[in-house]
């Protein structure tokens, strides 16, 4: 289904309300976020490799694909999740800093949602930006199978552009005929993640998406893979950076590659061709061959819209770390010789320790988890210094609080304030925050069977 303005589910005024300006919404279902909303996780069928039905897709409400979901900054979301699977599970909304209890880490901040039951989510984001939503249970099986869906919160300050378009990147782990193969294997999961078979984005392969000739067009790009780590290029257009992790860059920069890991975001402005049905494509470079991700076709007379144009977007209200008198928190990563997890997990258990944070593997999600990693006094500064210990690159994630990369043996660093950074083998690296949101936060690898196999640990704030 092509999807335009007119199949928007909007609710409240909201579309009347910031829509004017914004143009056609290509290529995604958006959800006008009604308050409360109902999020109903379940088990469906789906074509993803575009030939035969897969069975024991996950998804929330009717789809097939999860729904893009819009709110504008400040203004209360709330919806109700409702679990029809036959396990438990819950929802983080990925990169926003919203109060402890409603982050969806099963023990630490919120009891699981058994089948049948359900659990009711509100907050105003503080933020504008792209960002995502996730199960935080079972977390391997039920995001491989699906559960994972952009969140987009937008700032009406923003500039508008001619089309807007989301992307929700992804693999499946499928065999030749649409069947789901094992999620993992161990020998990869104690390397860099086991990979998936099929390549998507918005659950096709290669989709095809029609913008304005000549138009600037908002690429809202999350990868919501569970281990694959891009490194993004484009084909046969120019484009501007103007957002990382869901956080304006302090100056736009022209868009060149970049890599980006499991659980970020780029937000990108791109300069359609003049010349109707000529094409941009984005591509991935990582790969041995690289391949397509999704293109873009000009139609219509050339909108003759100029890259300059395209400023900085209004910053987030993160506050700014007090370096000064900021306290050092040495983090390692490293890889485990400890055995597996000797107690049962209420989250699934991949059944392996291949890593640990500080030298200490998570022993999975249960009423009586660890200690944290650190005591954070609220209020104050903090910078991390963590250091890879690995031959492989992590996606560092942060719940709750963003912070900011000062320094890296690598050189350089991205200059927004982020929920997730890429460390890099060997890499050691100074991330600077202000923990001025109290709570337990969570602190893992976003190549989930790493976080599963013990690269996870919290920190609280009080
Ligand atoms: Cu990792």
């Amino acid at each position: 289904m092509t999807i335009t303005r007119r199949n928007l589910i909007k609710a409240g005024g909201l579309l009347a309300a910031s829509g004017a300006g914004l143009g056609v919404l290509g290529g995604y279902r958006a959800v006008w976020a009604a308050t409360p909303m109902e999020l109903r996780a379940r088990k469906t069928d789906a074509v993803i490799d575009g030939a035969s039905v897969t069975k024991d897709v996950l998804t929330w409400n009717d789809g097939p694909e999860p729904p893009v979901i819009r709110v504008r900054r400040g203004s209360r979301f709330a919806a109700r999740l409702v679990n029809t699977l036959e396990e438990p599970t819950t929802i983080h909304w990925h990169g926003l800093r919203i109060d402890n209890a409603m982050d969806g880490v099963p023990f630490l901040t919120q009891p699981y949602v058994y089948q049948d039951d359900s659990f009711d989510y509100a907050f105003s984001p503080p933020d504008a930006g792209t960002f995502w939503y996730h199960p935080h249970c079972n977390t391997l099986t039920q995001m491989g199978h699906g559960l994972a869906g952009l969140f987009i919160v937008e700032n009406p300050d923003d500039p508008t552009f001619d089309d807007e378009i989301a992307l929700n990147l992804r693999d499946w782990r499928l065999d030749g005929k649409g069947r789901f193969i094992a999620q993992f294997k161990p020998r990869d999961a104690a390397r860099s993640g086991t990979f998936g078979t099929v390549r998507t984005a918005n659950w096709k392969v290669a989709p095809q998406y029609d913008a304005p000739a000549g138009g600037l067009v908002r690429l809202r790009i999350a990868i919501t893979d569970v281990t694959r780590i891009y490194e993004f290029a484009l084909e046969g257009a120019e484009a501007k950076v103007v957002a990382i992790d869901g956080n304006p860059v302090p100056v736009t920069v022209d868009f060149d590659t970049m890599m980006l890991g499991p659980g970020q975001r780029l937000d990108l402005i791109v300069r359609m061709p003049d010349a109707e049905g000529a094409t941009a494509r984005l591509v991935n470079n990582r790969t041995t061959s690289p391949y397509e991700i999704a293109g873009f076709r000009a139609v219509g007379q050339s909108l003759k819209r100029d890259l300059r144009e395209v400023g900085v977007l209004p910053a987030n209200p993160v506050a700014e770390p007090d370096l000064d008198n900021a306290a050092i928190l040495p983090l390692e990563l490293s890889a485990t010789a400890e055995a597996a997890p000797a107690t049962e997990s209420f989250c699934g258990s991949l059944g392996y320790n291949f890593w640990a944070i500080n030298k200490v593997p998570w022993s999975g999600d249960s009423p009586d988890p660890h200690e944290p990693l650190y005591e954070l006094k609220q209020g104050k500064s903090y910078i991390l210094e963590m250091a890879n210990r690995t031959p492989h690159i992590h996606p560092i994630h942060l719940h709750g609080l963003s912070f900011k990369a000062l320094e890296s043996t690598e050189g350089h660093v991205p200059a927004n304030y982020t929920d997730t950074y890429l460390i890099r083998p060997d890499e050691r690296v100074r991330l600077a925050l202000k923990a001025d949101n109290p709570g337990d936060w969570v602190f893992h690898c976003h190549i989930i069977e790493h976080q599963k196999t013990g690269m996870t640990g919290f920190f609280r704030v009080t």
